[in-house]
């Protein structure tokens, strides 16, 4: 009995021993990387509206629109800011703009001058969509 008891506590004791090492080791903090740290995104400056502040923001991240439908008034404009390290574009099913390709971090604006809907894919990813839809001014007879 006595002799059995303390080769329990043996066991007990090299059990705890290779736990607290096998915790120490296996799981080193490693710091954390901050490089993903939204910086100001510049601005491609290839349509009529260079320099102008836009009204909406969708964001292209995971290979996805987001939001995939936005709701704006006629004149107003959207930046679309591409943070995939892929790049995207923004292109409208029936050709009215097309970003060209909008490499990682960078924006595109673009400012909707016609009512209606606006659906537009990426033509690099054909299976990302997302739809504009542009009402009249004053909010009235929205679609
Ligand atoms: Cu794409």
């Amino acid at each position: 009995m006595k002799y059995r008891s303390s080769v329990l506590a043996v066991i007990a004791a090299v059990l705890a021993i290779v736990l607290h090492f096998s915790g120490c080791t296996s799981q080193s903090t490693q710091p954390s990387n901050q490089s993903n740290v939204t910086a100001v995104p510049k601005v491609k400056q290839q349509n009529q509206n260079s320099g102008q502040q836009a009204n909406s923001t969708a964001k292209i991240h995971n290979f996805k629109f987001e939001p995939a439908n936005l709701k704006i008034h006629v004149g107003e404009t959207i930046q679309f800011i591409n943070s995939d390290e892929e790049p995207h574009t923004v292109t409208a099913q029936d050709g009215s703009f097309d970003s060209k390709a909008i490499d990682k971090d960078e924006a595109w604006i673009y400012t909707f001058t016609k009512t209606g809907k606006n659906p537009y894919i990426c033509a690099i990813h054909p299976f990302m969509k997302g739809t504009v839809t542009v009402m009249p001014k004053g909010g009235k007879n929205e679609t």
